[in-house]
């Protein structure tokens, strides 16, 4: 049973995602150029609200001034036909030779001025789109050796590039903030900034970091072996979940950029669930596009390829009909409260307690019946296994 989307929905896609034509490290494209007007047309159609794109998806790279521009009139025309926004714009940093050692963070100085030009660049082209974020996935800034980069200096050159667009946006008044996309590996052997807790960690130290957040990919997360949802959460925590890159991803491997569910599916319910139900006791939401960053795979033709894109819209109304039923349901509810997962949003120190006034409770710690305390089942697997059947549809 498909669904269809509305434009409540706020459905996103990559322009490099429908575009892909799924060349990769052992095959040619199996797929011909596609015209990034006919895939605004086309997620018009399949109910998608939004489009996001690299610069380098609508005009190709080194094309001079006025064929950018002819390009970018077209592309307008196509927004302006569809309604279609664009909600993100990034940089490619990653295809051309130029940045084979990263951008931000090459080991040649000419390399980073040049990458901080193109982005630039595209700054200044998100903020005439209207573009609320503009995504930095750093893919090429790493190495495939520990010998290859002073480290120390590789973290204060990313920090100064991103700090430098930043300052510019402020400066500029864009309504524009920075995502930064962490992932562990590929193309580099390593990559800086890996995981959403790295880059959290990173963010903090930032001058700019105010308007520095993320935008973490369900697949780059779970490459790490990481839990997805426990990522987004901390990100929401820490006020720093900016966007997000849904797509599927089958244990520690490849990065498979599958569609939304065709990974950990059981996963995926429970980002859906935090995204769309919020966190139990509530707390902050996010309230942005649910953008998909997945690649139509390299077996299927255009038919597919649209297929595939609504089959992400469509597993994700799915997943979100499930989530609202599991919160709903009086059981669940029940389940919550026996598990004591309502009981984790109280202070452990009552208002106004001290620590030294927990030190005089002889109740907390001397008197405290400690087996009896260690005793308690939490009934974690029942309320997991009501979580389970309604992902699947059984209650
Ligand atoms: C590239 C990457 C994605 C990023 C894109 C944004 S580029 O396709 O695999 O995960 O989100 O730069
Ligand atoms: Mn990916
Ligand atoms: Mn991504």
């Amino acid at each position: 049973m498909a669904l269809k989307p509305t434009p409540e929905d706020k459905f996103s896609f990559g322009l490099w995602t429908v575009g892909w034509e799924a060349r990769d490290q052992f095959g040619d494209a199996t797929r011909p150029w596609l015209d990034p007007v006919e895939s605004v047309h086309k997620l018009a159609e399949l109910g998608a609200s939004y489009v996001t794109f690299h610069d380098d998806d609508v005009v190709p790279f080194g094309s001079d001034a006025s064929s950018r521009d002819k390009i970018l009139d077209r592309f307008k025309g196509a927004l302006d036909e569809t309604g279609i926004k664009v909600e993100m714009v990034t940089t490619n940093t990653f295809s051309h030779p130029i940045f084979k050692d990263g951008a931000f963070t090459s080991n040649d100085r000419r390399v980073r001025r040049y990458g901080l030009r193109k982005i630039v660049r595209n700054v200044d082209l998100a903020a005439e789109l209207g573009a609320d974020t503009f995504v930095m996935w750093g893919g090429r800034e790493g190495a495939e050796y520990d010998s290859a980069k002073d480290l120390k200096a590789a973290h204060d050159r990313y920090a100064e590039g991103i700090d430098t667009v930043a300052a510019y946006i402020k400066e500029k008044g864009y309504g524009l903030r920075i995502a930064i996309e962490p992932k562990p590996n590929e193309p580099r052997g390593d990559i800086l900034l890996p995981t959403v807790g790295h880059a959290l960690g990173f963010i903090a130290q930032l001058e700019h970091g105010d308007i520095v957040g993320l935008n973490p990919e369900t697949g780059h997360e779970q490459m790490a072996g990481l839990n997805y949802t426990g990522g987004i959460a901390q990100a929401l925590w820490a006020d720093k979940l900016f966007h997000i890159d849904l797509n599927g991803q089958r244990s520690i491997k490849y990065d498979q950029d599958l569609v939304f569910g065709h990974g950990d599916l059981f996963s995926a319910f429970a980002t859906v669930d935090l995204i769309e139900n919020g966190f139990p006791s509530g707390g902050p939401r996010y309230d942005g596009p649910r953008h998909f960053d997945y690649k139509p795979s390299r077996t299927e033709s255009f038919d597919g390829v649209w297929a595939s894109a609504a089959a992400n819209m469509s597993t994700y109304l799915i997943l979100k009909e499930r989530a609202l039923a599991f919160r709903a349901d009086p059981e669940v509810q029940a389940a919550l409260e026996a598990s004591g997962v309502f009981d984790l949003a109280i202070p452990t120190l009552s208002e106004g307690e001290t620590l030294a006034d927990l030190l005089n409770d002889t109740s907390a710690y001397e008197d405290l019946d400690v087996d009896a305390v260690a005793a308690r089942g939490f009934d974690f697997v029942h309320l997991n296994q009501l979580a389970l059947e309604h992902a699947l549809g059984a209650r």
